[in-house]
């Protein structure tokens, strides 16, 4: 996009004026930010609407990716470096006396989303756009989005995150496209002029649903997409009796409530709370979407809800929007006369589901009795799903009861969403080779066996503008100047970079720009933290959602054993490094939570031991978040991957770290197996037991953490920091050790098998120590790892994904 110039300093000069109602003189750099977004809104409007336009006057079929959670991040930026437009906008704000950078600074993160689930809905919105596909993305507008942590203490302490409470610039309000959800209430049937009958919910809750529409800018494009997130409002018809009785103050009350929908983004990111306010929210924003969708088809005249299919795929980012199945249902039947199986038929053609975990306690269900009363209709609705279902079952298993009840969406006085899932999805999908495999195998094996050809896999991927180009501008431009600025488009390209793996120049080009990274890194690690880290230690970190199965203990265990071996031998042979954590424990995860303080634990006494200092440094930095994220992946060498093998889905975070020439040091696990097979196992440090492994010794019920303990001592020792006052007296830590070694709770002792690993991550992270002594074999390593991450680009998956599961083509 070309800018002309004199014109955009009019239109960001317009909007200072329009903020400080003062001119543009002392503008602050919050008010410059607010109105360089403005002033860019103004120049994509006509592309945004004309896309629209587009799509709708040529019929195109479209994706729409429902989603609980987008996990944006800043908006700005990225919009500038896919407008092409970063240097020009700076060079105006420079001629106005403003600083760009700052400007940036001031944006507030949209964390709408927990961790990976969130951010790949964030990636692949921006693929679609960038790859001219006819596509949506549906969610909520929550108003506080993930907590901010604060460390008070070495504890976590969460705060709510009110993101907008200055504006957003880049959402639109469209209150013309409000729809109204209904809640509760009791089903009537209704004879119809013809003598048939039809279903309605009366004596319903209402509550509004108000869209606000984010443009979604593709790289080098002029297709804008849309985000539409919906927010809630009372309904004032809903109202009406309470202002006609003259209880203002109740009827105010009420419209608080109706707000309640979309006021709080819930943290924990696996296992359903069980709390009705995350069910309603669920249905919420899929009722508001479906409505939204059907209008949009109706808009057509002549168009055949019968044909609904063909002109909308819907993605269900997991079992969240999963609601939406029987919505459909009521939808096409109760407001639009449509019968059983024509609806059924409509629905079965429509939503494909993503399955994004393997965690048994992780896979939701709802109570009967609350989904009832909630959702009356939709209610008997399920139940005339599972009835219809379980005929095709017995008839197909007639002898195997257990089977009929484990398969049953009904269960147990449940409602299991992912069974409702499978059930009504022409697809169903994992998000890695092994993932997929484990679906098929083992979590959802009986549905495999009942439909094998739904299932396939649609491993992960990440953008590579926002997470190369934009956070790593330096390595951006050596990819330019090496493989071609078309990297940006098609990251395959980046294969190419191989051929410089004898090249000095370029070997040492990329760890001077790993060293500017890292020094970037450090400076804000001093500014968050307080703590002085060497820019020239190995940079060895990990950054995830705090999760027991994803053992960030197993880190911490052997920070301990090296802390320890280097009191015991101060000349112990050991490159100096600095292991960096990044982490939010859901709120209500007690095990999580100790964790993180037993992190803040270790990192005190390790950092302040004399003895130690030029060897080890530990950083945990807070509020984790993906404007954070940006500078921590280009400053990393050691990309840690360290779940249980069998137990991370994907994982997405270590697709980043690899782009930015991290090596990863990991588990055999989600797509760190295809992160190695493309990197070559030469170029990665892989530990541990394999998922079958992991399988087996479960199924044996031999695994004894003893017998480990007696075969490591010095793992035995490293352990007893715990306990034995090393880490202070109040005995804080005597629940993880009890966990590990003895179980809580009813657990099995190590679940998760950090002492089983232990040995041989300790003998990989050494190994990993020594490779990064050797300059040129790092940086050649690092080199295999760029040049190998071009299937991990967010467009591959999504092309995957337009034309396995949508049938959509680019509308270019
Ligand atoms: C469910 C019900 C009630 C409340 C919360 C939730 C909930 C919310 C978020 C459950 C799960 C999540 C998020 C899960 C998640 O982020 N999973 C990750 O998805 C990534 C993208 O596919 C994978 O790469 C990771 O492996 C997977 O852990």
């Amino acid at each position: 996009m070309n800018l002309d110039k004199e014109k955009f300093e009019d239109r960001v000069s317009y909007w200072i004026d329009r903020g400080t109602g003062d001119g543009t003189e002392g503008a602050t750099d919050r008010q410059a930010y607010e109105a360089v977004s403005r002033a860019l809104m103004d120049l994509i409007w006509n592309k945004w609407r004309d896309c629209e336009k587009d799509i709708k006057s040529r019929g195109l079929k479209r994706a729409y990716y429902l989603s609980a959670e987008f996990l944006m991040g800043r908006t700005l930026g990225n919009n500038m470096i896919n407008l092409g437009l970063r240097g020009d906008v700076a060079e105006v704000l420079k001629s106005m006396g403003l600083d760009l950078n700052a400007a940036e600074q001031t944006e507030p993160d949209a964390a709408l989303g927990n961790g990976g689930l969130g951010r790949l809905a964030a990636c692949f919105i921006e693929s679609l756009a960038s790859l001219d596909l006819p596509a949506r993305g549906y969610g909520i507008r929550y108003q506080y989005g993930m907590f901010r942590q604060e460390i008070v203490d070495g504890r976590q302490v969460e705060r709510p995150d009110d993101w907008v409470a200055k504006g957003d610039p880049w959402s639109v309000r469209r209150g013309n496209r409000t729809a109204v959800v209904r809640f509760g209430g009791h089903v009537v049937s209704e004879e119809q002029p013809d003598g048939s009958h039809r279903f309605k919910t009366v004596n319903t809750e209402n509550i509004k649903a108000i869209p606000y529409d984010m443009p979604i800018i593709g790289w080098d494009t002029d297709t804008v997409g849309t985000l539409r997130l919906w927010e809630a409002e009372s309904d004032n018809g809903f109202n009406l009796q309470l202002f006609n009785d003259m209880d203002y103050i109740r009827a105010v009350e009420a419209q608080n409530r109706a707000g309640d929908l979309s006021r709080v983004l819930y943290p924990n990111d696996s296992g359903p709370t069980g709390k009705a306010l995350r069910l309603r929210q669920q249905y919420f924003f899929s009722s508001a979407s479906l409505q939204d969708i059907i209008r949009e088809y109706k808009k057509v005249k002549g168009r055949d809800l019968t044909l609904l299919h063909e002109m909308a795929a819907i993605q269900l980012n997991d079992t969240h929007p999963v609601i939406a199945i029987p919505e459909l249902m009521r939808l096409l039947m109760d407001e639009e006369g449509m019968g059983w199986d024509t609806s059924w038929n409509v629905v079965t053609k429509t939503f494909a589901y993503t399955n994004h975990t393997v965690l048994a306690e992780a896979l939701e269900k709802w109570p009967i009795d609350l989904f009832r009363s909630e959702f009356p209709r939709l209610m008997q609705i399920v139940e005339e799903i599972n009835r219809r279902f379980m005929v095709v079952l017995v008839e197909k298993f007639p002898q195997d009861r257990q089977r009929h009840h484990r398969m049953s969406i009904l269960a147990d006085g449940m409602v299991k969403m992912a069974w409702l899932a499978i059930a009504a999805s022409f697809s169903v999908n994992g998000v890695a080779a092994l993932h997929t495999e484990i679906l098929k195998n083992e979590v959802l094996r009986e549905w495999y066996e009942l439909w094998p050809e739904k299932f396939n896999n649609k491993t992960n991927g990440v953008t590579q503008r926002r997470w190369l180009k934009k956070a790593n501008p330096s390595l951006a431009g050596l990819l330019d100047e090496t493989v071609s600025p078309e990297w940006t488009k098609d990251l395959s390209l980046v294969a190419n970079l191989r051929e410089y793996a004898e090249d000095t120049s370029v070997l040492e080009q990329l760890g001077v720009i790993k060293a500017e990274n890292k020094q970037r890194l450090t400076d804000l690690t001093q500014k968050l933290t307080g703590i002085s880290v060497d820019p020239a230690a190995l940079f060895d970190v990990q950054i995830k959602r705090l999760h027991e199965y994803k053992r960030q203990l197993l880190n911490i265990l052997s920070l301990i054993h090296d802390w320890q071996l280097l009191m015991d031998n101060p000349s112990a042979e050991m490159p100096p490094r600095t292991v960096f954590f990044g982490a939010k424990a859901a709120s209500g995860y007690r095990r999580a939570k100790q964790i993180i303080h037993l992190i803040h634990t270790v990192a005190e006494k390790v950092n302040a031991d004399p003895r130690v200092s030029d060897k080890l440094k530990v950083v945990f930095i807070p509020d984790y978040r993906v404007s954070i994220a940006e500078v921590l992946f280009p400053a990393a060498e050691i990309s840690q991957q360290i779940s249980t093998a069998g137990k991370e889905a994907s994982g997405t975070g270590n697709m980043k770290f690899m782009m930015n020439g991290a090596v990863t040091l990991g588990t055999m696990d989600g797509a760190n197996i295809e992160i190695v097979e493309e990197a070559g196992a030469q170029n990665a440090f892989i530990f541990g037991m394999s998922a079958q492994e992991v399988r087996s010794l479960k199924e044996s019920g031999a695994y004894d953490p003893w017998k480990v303990l007696e075969r490591e001592p010095k793992l035995k020792r490293a352990l007893a920091a715990l306990v034995d006052g090393t880490l202070g007296t109040d005995d804080e830590f005597r629940e993880i050790y009890d966990s590990l070694v003895y179980g809580v709770e009813g657990s099995v002792p190590d679940a998760f098998f950090v002492l089983e690993d232990f040995a041989s991550y300790r003998d990989v992270r050494a190994q990993a120590g020594q490779a990064w002594t050797d300059t040129p074999r790092w940086n050649k390593m690092a080199l295999y790892n760029i040049a190998g991450s071009g299937k991990f680009s967010s467009d591959r998956t999504i092309r995957e994904y337009a034309s396995g599961i949508w049938g959509i083509k680019p509308r270019k």
